[in-house]
């Protein structure tokens, strides 16, 4: 979008706020930790910053450094069973690296596209 450009200042293939929360990293298992995450999906990159402004704001995205960052080549999502979180809509995705992330909004459309766009990324870095 637009949007995503301007914002990160580099081209992105999508951009949202979206909660995320790790449930495993380096194949153990962590404590959940739900936080609102200005979220950028970048070639095979998915990056979290921190979501300023109580989570509505896209504002983060210029200043900070990303949080985190997941690459998605070799990586699988899901749906999230029920037993993963109480939470509507969530989405489950590993890395090759052992993380496990849950992404989730209030907001099923909005998912909805997110995940159309993490499967279309998975599939499209397959073979890299
Ligand atoms: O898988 P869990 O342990 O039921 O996850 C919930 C907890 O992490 C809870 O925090 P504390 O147990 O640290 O107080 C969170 O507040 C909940 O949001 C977590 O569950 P959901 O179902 O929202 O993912």
């Amino acid at each position: 979008d637009d949007v995503c450009l301007s914002v990160s200042l580099q081209p992105s293939e999508k951009c949202g706020v979206l909660n995320v929360t790790k449930i495993t990293e380096h194949g153990k298992k962590v404590r959940k930790n739900w936080t609102s995450s200005w979220t950028v999906l970048r070639g095979s990159l998915l990056l979290f910053t921190k979501s300023q402004g109580g989570g509505t704001s896209w504002f983060g995205g210029i200043q900070s450094k990303p949080e985190f960052t997941v690459d998605l080549r070799g990586g699988s999502i899901e749906w999230a069973s029920k037993d993963k979180s109480s939470k509507k809509h969530v989405i489950e995705l590993k890395t090759r690296q052992g993380t496990e992330l849950l992404i989730q909004s209030e907001n099923d459309s909005f998912v909805n596209d997110w995940y159309r766009a993490l499967t279309d990324t998975i599939s499209t870095h397959a073979w890299e």
